[in-house]
């Protein structure tokens, strides 16, 4: 039998507008899969309590279903993931009922072991310090590598007990690089979404990694129809990393595996807005605004939030805050940098380490320049409720936000669709994902502090009306490009590839066309046979003279009759 593989890549790929572009393209059942359900369960006496998780992924993720199901759009929707401890075997299939019931979430189960070895181990010894660039900080350990293998085996193993084939399945984050090939290679016929909200590398860095885990990192991910990420820079490195790892070419972002089109897209991830802009409205918040700018008096706010992380940036921050003082002695006592640092990961040797630092760099900057009235550097080592955390957005007049590097950085996009009065400005690092999104802000070289306290002096000095000009452009493009609109192309777009996958899809060759073959060769006289070789008789290969053909035929094209 003659297989006929017909390779030509489908490019009229761009989204179909919909009348309203937040509506939904699919009515089937979305899956959404992540290392965090959107609430962490704690057991006490055997009886569970749920509480919210916080986080970008788990709240702008959150939301987006929430508005689905109040416009009663979304079909159905399963949220599967880690619900934040290990449970005990016997109390596992009341903890599946009580999620399925009040959260529709199906709940992985993971052992504190496995969670050590997984979670601190390879996603955040291993991967999160070399995507964000720290290649020193980065841990090299076979165990973990095994452990991430496993619990992402996990992940597939618990899908397998919820998924219809009809389903769309959307997967977040790093910590489930391998989930969709695993997938796949059970259900070929599902749809499978990933995104990225960290960055990925450039080349040079994700070379790093030892050429097993590389591999089989990039495989994963390619086992997923749309692979998704904040900005074209990481969309970049991936497809290049593609290229040169594993061989794949791409076409305007399609990538041609041996038997399926992948497609890789930029889509920046954006904030419920009208949550964020409506909330200064909220008399409770507004109350705790006023009580934040009494308390202030004359100062002026500056705000800094952030969960405690290295690569946040928050030890440059305060070295660029100090250089700011030194060199304009006129704004001492003028202002305070109001500092929340989100408890995160502790116990960890890194991050325990970098609070230390942190607490001694306040408290020299407090020694060193404050007084009985004035406190320069406000610092706080907490969470804060969502209604405080909004009236401290409406209250400051200044948002310093310097990470090192961040996918994408939502903090800053919500202070600026919270500053409904547009009187804000937004000091951001170039090295955040939002930074493209939001050049209206004073971009900034984290590394530089100079620079950072160059901004702080801009800041200050930015007259009303074109503070108010900057951030009524930031806004209109948060508002339009919203968190609902940022999940429902990306679910579009994963539909969509279904088409072209369908268009390149190898066909065989029926009789008709066998038989015709078949008489133009008995026919002619002066023959010549033309045979695409590797990917159509051999396997793709990286040299094709090393491959050969399973079964030798004969030349007889008789035989091809078969
Ligand atoms: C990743 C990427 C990417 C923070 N502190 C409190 C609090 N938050 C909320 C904020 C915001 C979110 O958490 C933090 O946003 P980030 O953008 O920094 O996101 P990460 O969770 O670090 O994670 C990041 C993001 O995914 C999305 O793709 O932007 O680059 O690292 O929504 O509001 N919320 C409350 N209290 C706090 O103390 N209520």
């Amino acid at each position: 039998m003659v297989r006929c593989a017909i390779s030509v890549v489908h490019q009229e790929n761009r989204f179909t507008v919909t009348k309203d572009d937040k509506e939904p393209m699919t009515n089937r059942r979305l899956i959404v899969v992540s290392n965090r359900l959107r609430f962490n369960v704690s057991v006490s006496d055997g009886q569970f309590e749920f509480h919210d998780s916080a986080g970008g992924v788990a709240t702008g993720l959150a939301s987006y279903i929430q508005f689905r199901r109040r416009t009663g759009s979304l079909a159905e929707d399963l949220w599967v993931g880690w619900p934040g401890t290990s449970v005990e075997p016997s109390l596992r299939e009341d903890l599946k009922k009580q999620s399925l019931a009040a959260y529709r979430s199906y709940p992985v189960f993971l052992s504190e072991e496995e969670m050590e070895q997984f979670y601190f181990g390879f996603c955040n010894s291993t991967i999160w310090p070399l995507f964000h660039y720290f290649p020193s900080f980065t841990i090299y350990q076979t165990s973990f590598w095994e452990q991430y293998k496993h619990v992402n085996q996990i992940f597939c193993d618990s899908l397998m007990e919820v998924l219809d084939t009809n389903d769309v399945v959307w997967i977040h984050d790093y910590h489930l690089m391998l989930l969709p090939s695993l997938l796949k290679a059970h259900r070929p016929q599902l749809s499978i979404g990933f995104f990225l909200h960290i960055p990925f590398p450039s080349f040079e860095i994700f070379r790093l990694l030892p050429n097993e885990w590389r591999r089989e990192i990039l495989e994963g991910l390619l086992g997923a129809d749309l692979i998704g990420f904040h900005n074209y820079e990481y969309t970049h490195h991936f497809l290049q990393c593609v290229l040169r790892i594993l061989g794949y070419e791409h076409q305007l972002a399609q990538i041609l595996t041996s038997d399926r089109v992948v497609k890789v897209d930029t889509f920046p991830m954006g904030i419920d807005f009208e949550k964020f802009s409506t909330a200064p409205a909220d008399p409770e918040v507004h109350e705790e605004e006023k009580k934040i700018r009494s308390t202030l008096s004359e100062v002026t706010g500056i705000l800094s939030v952030d969960r405690l992380d290295y690569s946040k940036g928050i030890l440059n921050r305060l070295e660029g805050y100090e250089s700011f003082l030194e060199a304009n002695p006129e704004y001492q006592g003028k202002v305070a940098l109001i500092m929340i640092v989100v408890p995160s990961r502790i116990g960890v040797r890194e991050y325990d380490l970098m609070k230390r630092q942190i607490e001694e760099m306040v408290g020299k900057i407090n020694g060193r320049f404050g007084r009985v009235q004035w406190t320069p550097v406000l610092y706080q080592y907490r969470h804060v409720p969502f209604k405080s955390l909004a009236a401290l957005y409406a209250a400051s007049d200044i948002c310093l936000v310097t990470p090192l590097r961040d996918g994408m950085n939502l903090i800053a996009k919500e202070y600026v669709a919270a500053r409904t009065d547009g009187a804000g400005v937004l000091i951001l690092s170039e090295m955040a994902g939002s930074a493209k999104e939001l050049p209206e802000g004073i971009i900034i070289n984290p590394n530089n502090r100079a620079e950072i306290a160059q901004a702080l002096k801009e800041a200050l000095e930015t007259p009303l009306p074109e503070r108010k000009r900057r951030n009524q452009i930031m806004q209109r493009r948060l508002k339009r490009y919203d968190v609902m609109r940022w999940a429902n192309d990306f679910i579009k777009s994963l539909v969509d590839v279904r088409e072209i996958q369908n268009h390149i899809q190898a066909k065989l060759l029926g009789s008709e066309g066998r038989r015709e073959i078949i008489e133009r060769y008995h026919r002619s006289h002066r023959r010549a046979l033309f045979l695409d070789y590797d990917g159509t008789l051999t396997p793709l290969a990286r040299y094709p003279a090393t491959v050969f053909p399973k079964r030798a035929r004969s030349a007889d094209p008789a035989s091809l009759v078969r």
